[in-house]
Order: C-alpha cells, then sequence, then structure tokens
C-alpha cells in the first residue's frame, strides 16, 4: 500500500465519526467506500485525504477560487467580442436558446446560450491549460493530460417556457472515448451561481454506475439541441445544489448525473469548462450502445453545416477537437 493510502486508511477512523463536508449536502451521503481502494481517484501529492475520499464517494469536488478574477474578466471580454463578431474563431459552435432562435436576432449575447469548440481561440484556451486547474485534474486523468471539450455557458434569463433548463445527464453520453474514470470536467463559476440563477444539480454518487440510455426530455416548452437527458433516473435520488462564487471551480466525473435549473433572474449566469482526458484514453465504436443515437445526431448536424463532414467518423471529429495540454500525445 503507499504512503498516501496508508495515510488515508488511517484517517478513515476519523472521518467515520465525523466526516469532511467539500460541498453543502441537501440529502444523505450515499455509497460507503471501501478505505484501501481507490478507483476514480490517482496516487497525488495535492487532494487532501478528506478531499480524495469526498471525489470516490460522491463523484465531485468544489475547489473554492481557483481561477482568479482577472482571468475571468478576460474570458468575459472575450466572449462579448466573440458574440459581437469582432473575432472569429474557426471550428467555434455557437448555441442560441431555441426561444431566442425563434425570435429576432440581436448580435450580442444576449442571442448566445453557449458556445462550444474554443481551442483555437487563445484568449479563452488559456482557461483549459490554467496550471492550477491542471494540476487537481492530474489527480484524476494521471499526467498525459488531453483537452477534448470546451464551452462557455451563458444561461439566459428564462423566457417563461423553462427552455433555460439543462435535463440532468450524463456527460459520457456524448463521448466516444474510455476509461470514464480517466476523464474530467472543470466547470468554473464565471460569477455567482445560485439556486435562483440556475445553478449546477449533482446526484451524488451516481459515478459508481453504468452509462444509462439517454433522449430529449419531453418537455412542454421545448428543449435545446443535443441537450439530452437520462431516461430513467430517480427524482427522489439525493441532489446537491452546488452554489459557487466567482472562480471557484467544481470537478466531476463523466458518469455524475448533473444538470442545472431554470434561470429566474434577469441576468445571464455564465461558466466555463473543459472536458478533460488522459491521452492513454481509447477510441470506442458506440454502433449498437445507448450513444449510438447522439452519434448519429452529430454526424447530422455536421454534415449539414459542412457537407465535406460526410464520411468523417465520429471518433475523429473528437481527434480534432483534443489538444495536448500536459504531459505526451499518445493514444486519443
Ligand atoms: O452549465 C450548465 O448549466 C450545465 C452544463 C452542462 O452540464 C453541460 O453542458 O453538459
Amino acid at each position: 500500500m503507499s504512503q498516501a493510502a496508508e495515510r488515508l486508511r488511517l484517517l478513515t477512523g476519523h472521518l467515520d465519526r465525523a466526516p469532511a463536508v467539500v460541498a453543502t449536502r441537501t440529502s444523505a451521503p450515499t455509497s460507503a467506500l471501501h478505505p484501501h481502494k481507490f478507483r476514480y481517484t490517482l496516487d497525488n501529492d495535492l487532494l487532501k485525504p478528506e478531499e480524495r475520499l469526498f471525489y470516490e464517494q460522491n463523484g465531485f469536488l468544489l475547489v473554492k477560487k481557483l481561477v482568479a478574477d482577472e482571468a475571468i474578466d478576460l474570458f468575459r471580454k472575450e466572449f462579448e467580442r466573440i458574440c459581437k463578431r469582432e473575432v472569429r474563431i474557426p471550428g467555434l459552435i455557437v448555441m442560441r436558446d431555441i426561444t431566442i432562435a425563434k425570435s429576432e436576432f440581436v448580435p450580442d449575447q444576449k442571442a448566445i446560450t453557449k458556445i462550444q469548440d474554443f481551442q483555437d481561440d487563445p484568449e479563452l484556451f488559456r482557461y483549459c491549460s490554467l496550471p492550477q486547474i491542471l494540476k487537481y485534474v492530474e489527480c484524476f486523468t494521471g499526467p498525459n493530460i488531453m483537452a477534448m471539450h470546451t464551452m462557455l455557458i451563458n444561461k439566459p434569463p428564462d423566457a417563461g417556457k423553462k427552455t433555460s433548463r439543462h435535463p440532468m445527464h450524463q456527460d459520457l453520453h456524448y463521448f466516444p472515448f474510455r476509461p470514464a474514470d480517466r476523464i474530467v470536467c472543470a466547470w468554473t463559476a464565471l460569477e455567482r451561481v445560485n439556486r435562483q440563477n440556475g445553478c449546477l444539480v449533482v446526484l451524488p454518487g451516481t459515478h459508481t454506475g453504468t452509462l444509462k440510455e439517454h433522449d430529449y426530455p419531453e418537455w412542454e416548452g421545448g428543449v435545446n439541441k443535443m441537450y439530452h437527458g437520462v431516461r430513467d433516473y430517480d427524482p427522489q435520488q439525493p441532489r446537491v445544489h452546488l452554489e459557487m462564487e466567482k472562480g471557484d471551480t467544481v470537478f466531476f466525473h463523466p458518469l455524475l448525473i448533473h444538470g442545472s435549473g431554470m434561470n429566474k433572474t434577469q441576468g445571464f449566469r455564465k461558466a466555463i469548462s473543459c472536458h478533460y482526458a488522459s491521452s492513454d484514453c481509447n477510441y470506442i465504436d458506440v454502433k449498437g450502445t445507448t450513444q449510438e443515437n447522439i452519434e448519429n445526431e452529430v454526424k447530422e448536424i455536421a454534415s449539414k453545416k459542412l457537407p465535406e463532414a460526410v464520411g468523417i467518423t465520429f471518433q475523429d471529429m473528437w481527434a480534432f477537437r483534443g489538444r495536448l495540454v500536459k504531459g505526451e500525445k499518445r493514444i486519443l
């Protein structure tokens, strides 16, 4: 047993009596963890034993004030420039809320709910290479790190149809690479996020389950493109609302069931995120699996936008956007 594991084993007796609370729970803890076995974290010098245990049991870890205000202000400014079309970034996907998309188009940030794939925007991509983020990421992925998926989310004030909600889902549904345990998302609040403006909601412990079937939820007011939801999760299951301050960052496992609520305020709730994976991960074929529906949808959208994309595989699409941020490029 490694020294770190031994330290953790000794600490567990203490934790059994006084569990470390890393994020506020709104309900009871889930699965018990055998103190000797680590599956979701790697040996490292960064995570305190109680943090490591928390991630192992819950599938997420919230770190306060990890990103400085100055960096955040630069990301926000770049987002404004993109919205005003002052900069054009190759490959960037710009998404609009379905209720806004149907209304008159205004070329500013009020029209845009999310941008994806900013790997070729040096300003925004700095987020993915921040050393303080990568230090944590390495605890989950190991030393060879690819930034695979980037997003800046600008959750709009809800227009009354509840379309600002993000259905509960597992991010692994979108990814044709494995193993899941060597993938992690970093999600940083670009301002205070709370229940009013639609913070993240997570179901602790669900990362220990399997990938579930996903599809569009049957919501009356409609649902945004590619916002698939888990079909059969138990709505009574304990949930945690992750209220965060500007710069706070949550790291979470790709099987963790999560989503976000309606934005009941008049402001836009902003967050930036990156999914990282070990470059030792392998691409998988998702044909015949629950992920086939998202593969087909992504390929259809890509071929509409870019007729030359016909014939490009789902795995190739991921390989184009992946960028090495630390260590060596291997398989991914
Ligand atoms: O930021 C949010 O509201 C949810 C983001 C999310 O879960 C996702 O885009 O996968």
